[in-house]
């Protein structure tokens, strides 16, 4: 097998600062065709309902029923799953949704819940947050069907209070995936339907006979779903729009090599188009992993697509200092960033941008993909600049609270009237102002 032609790089070389601008471009799978096709497809589920899920489940799916009824799970079939996979494979699920659950508690905690205060005047300000009534969660079929995605978008909905829990997930020919069944059955799925595609999309964002309309929905899948998302989101929320994965790890050389090279491999192996980068100011560590890269690669099941990956879009980066290595981390804004280093708490101060922070050589980023605690749905392609992983918050919404003290109303009326007046708007002037007397 030939060795992994993935790209070295300098940042004292002239031209880095553009090779780094294009190895950060990827371009989405988006065409008008599908946008088009989708459009129809969505339309269609708008005006027909169920008729038109179950046209399409038995076209695209080779899925034929009689009734969108028939294509739906039960509680009860979600534990048969459960019950049909090994007790290690059931160990494994229910271990890891313990420590997520634990972790999304804590979020709850610390960021969910509604406060109020009482100003000087006894006027009661504050934000009440209340869960949404019911989410759906979209879970790919085929080869980006993870149990482990099941747990990452159905617990933190969960922990937050969401009444109901509706999953989706295409079934080709109705062979089911037990371990994604069993993992909506772990982590409180309420029911699930055998539909996938743009057409569960549309069926969760408008509702039809059998499928219940949702308030948001979640979770990954393909060109088509991701362009459906797009094209309802408003009608109902949604998350991200998730480009492929990435890793990053800032290295400064004390980590074993082959670690780093199976890091390195875990995002690539995902997808041709994911992206693992190595930051490292140590020439020789470079030389060291991308000698394990070399020797590794004909172990791994997944070898073609992680050449790939690594060929396609990877980077070994010789950096001047660990501290320019974090500056450059901060520019590519990583979705996972390793920091594989004796101190990790030196550099950490330093990273502002990533999805995920992973510090010191013993953090895999493969154990925050299943069972650290910690959400895997993080933000891809430099989005992590300004947005945050999945979590409670997403499944919740605020409401601000607002009660005047008669007090209240004296001191903020006159204000509110002079406002007004200069907005033109007399019924908000007089509305603040009559409350300035007695009824
Ligand atoms: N690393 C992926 C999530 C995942 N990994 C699921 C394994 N299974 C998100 O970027
Ligand atoms: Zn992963």
């Amino acid at each position: 097998m030939t060795a992994v032609a993935i790209r070295h790089l300098r940042s004292d070389a002239p031209e880095f600062d553009e090779q780094l601008r294009r190895l950060q471009h990827w371009s989405a799978e988006t065409d008008a065709a599908i946008e088009q096709r989708v459009a129809e497809i969505v339309d269609d589920v708008r005006r027909r309902g169920d008729a038109a899920v179950l046209d399409y489940t038995a076209r695209f799916d080779a899925l034929p029923a009689a009734s969108v009824e028939a294509l739906q799970l039960t509680r009860d079939e979600l534990k048969q799953a459960f019950d049909t996979i090994t007790p290690a494979q059931r160990d494994a699920l229910q271990a890891a949704a313990a420590r997520v659950r634990a972790f999304h508690e804590r979020q709850l905690e610390a960021c969910g819940r509604s406060w109020h205060y009482r100003d000087e005047d006894g006027t009661l300000l504050g934000q009440k947050v209340t869960p949404l009534d019911r989410v759906g969660i979209y879970v790919p079929g085929g080869k980006a069907a993870y149990p482990s995605s099941v747990l990452m978008n159905a617990l933190p909905a969960q922990v937050a209070g969401v009444g109901e829990i509706v999953m989706v997930v295409p079934t080709p020919r109705g062979e089911k995936n037990a371990l994604v069944l069993a993992a909506a059955y772990v982590a409180g799925v309420t029911r699930a339907y055998t539909i996938g595609g743009a057409q569960a999309v549309a069926a969760l964002a408008y509702g039809t006979a059998a499928v219940p309309r949702v308030d948001k929905i979640t979770g990954p899948g393909n060109a088509y779903v991701a362009s459906a998302k797009r094209r309802v989101f408003g009608q109902v929320g949604i998350d991200m729009i998730a480009g492929p994965s990435e890793i990053l790890v800032l290295a400064d050389g004390g980590t074993p090599a082959d670690w780093v090279a199976m890091d390195l491999f875990s995002q690539a192996e995902h997808d041709e188009l994911a992206q693992s980068i190595l930051l490292c100011p140590d020439a020789g560590y470079i030389a060291d992993v991308q000698a394990a890269i070399d020797r590794l690669l004909p172990e791994m099941p997944r070898r073609d697509v992680i050449r790939a990956s690594l060929e396609g879009r990877g980077a070994l980066v010789l950096t001047r200092s660990m501290e320019e290595a974090c500056e450059i981390s901060n520019r590519i804004a990583p979705e996972h960033l390793e920091v594989s280093a004796s101190e990790p708490g030196r550099w950490e101060p330093l990273l502002h941008h990533a999805g995920a922070i992973f510090l010191g050589a013993y953090t895999s980023e493969s154990l925050g993909d299943y069972c650290a605690g910690p959400n895997h749905v993080l933000p891809t392609s430099g989005t992590a600049r300004f947005s945050s992983p999945l979590g409670v918050y997403d499944f919740q919404k605020r409401s601000s609270l607002i009660e005047v003290s008669e007090a209240g109303a004296h001191k903020l009326g006159p204000i509110a009237a002079e406002l007004a007046y200069g907005e033109g708007l007399q019924a908000h002037a007089r509305a603040a102002e009559m409350r300035l007397r007695k009824p």
